[in-house]
C-alpha cells in the first residue's frame, strides 16, 4: 500500500467550519471601513475562503436619527470556535475604531455579527447564533442571499422566503466588495 497517507495524529480534525459574517457601517469612510475588515478577516490564518457579497446602501433601523449604513455579508471558513470568532470579530472592530459610549444601537465605524456557524443554535451569554436579527432585517437578508439563495437558517427557515417576508425599501445595492 504504497499510496496509503499517513494521517498525522491530532491533525485528524481538519474539518472547517462554514460561517456568514454580517458588516455594517455608518461613520467614517464607509467602504473603506468595510473593505479594510474583509481584509483583516483574510490576512487571520484561522480564516480562509472568504466571499463577499455586493455593498448595499441601507435606511438606519431601529434609531433613526442616524446615517445611513453601508452593509454586507462574507462567508468563511474556519475550525476557529464560536467564541475565538467572536474575539475575532471585536478585536477587528476595536481596530477600526468602534467605540461602545454611545447610545444602544447608535452610529458606528464598525459592526461585525456572527450570522451562522455552520448549522449550530448557541445561546450563550455573550453569543447567540443565529444572529437575534437574522430574520428581520432586509441589510442582512439580501447580501446573505446573494452568497446562497438556498441557505436554510436554522429555526427560522429558508433565506428566500425569509428575504420575501422582510420590508423591501430602505435598500439600494452599490458594487460588491472583492
Ligand atoms: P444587534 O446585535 O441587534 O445587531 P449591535 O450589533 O449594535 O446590535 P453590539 O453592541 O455590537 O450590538 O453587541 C452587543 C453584544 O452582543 C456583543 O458584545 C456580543 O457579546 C453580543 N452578541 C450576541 N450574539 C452575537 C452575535 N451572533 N454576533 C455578534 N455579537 C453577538
Ligand atoms: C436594531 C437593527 C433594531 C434593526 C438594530 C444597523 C432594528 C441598522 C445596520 C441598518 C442597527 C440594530 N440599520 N441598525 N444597518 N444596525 N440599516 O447595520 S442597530 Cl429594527
Ligand atoms: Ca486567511
Ligand atoms: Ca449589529
Ligand atoms: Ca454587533
Amino acid at each position: 500500500m504504497v499510496n496509503d497517507v499517513a494521517k498525522v495524529p491530532g491533525e485528524s480534525s481538519n474539518d472547517s467550519i462554514l460561517a456568514y459574517v454580517a458588516l455594517g457601517c455608518n461613520l467614517g469612510d464607509r467602504y473603506d471601513n468595510l473593505k479594510s475588515a474583509v481584509d483583516a478577516l483574510q490576512a487571520l490564518t484561522t480564516i480562509t475562503q472568504v466571499q463577499a457579497s455586493s455593498v448595499y446602501e441601507t435606511s438606519p433601523m431601529g434609531p433613526a436619527d442616524q446615517p445611513d449604513y453601508l452593509n454586507a455579508v462574507v462567508s468563511l471558513q474556519t475550525r476557529l470556535a464560536p467564541l475565538e470568532l467572536l474575539d475575532a470579530l471585536q478585536l477587528i472592530e476595536q481596530q477600526h475604531g468602534r467605540t461602545r459610549d454611545g447610545e444602544r444601537w447608535g452610529p458606528r465605524t464598525l459592526d461585525l455579527d456572527l450570522l451562522l456557524y455552520a448549522e449550530c443554535v448557541i445561546e450563550s451569554p455573550r453569543l447567540t447564533v443565529p444572529h437575534p436579527g437574522i430574520a428581520d432585517r432586509s441589510f442582512v437578508l439580501f447580501p446573505l442571499a446573494e452568497l446562497d439563495s438556498e441557505l436554510v437558517i436554522p429555526d427560522k427557515g429558508p433565506v428566500a422566503a425569509l428575504k420575501a417576508q422582510c420590508q423591501q425599501f430602505g435598500i439600494r445595492r452599490l458594487n460588491s466588495l472583492l
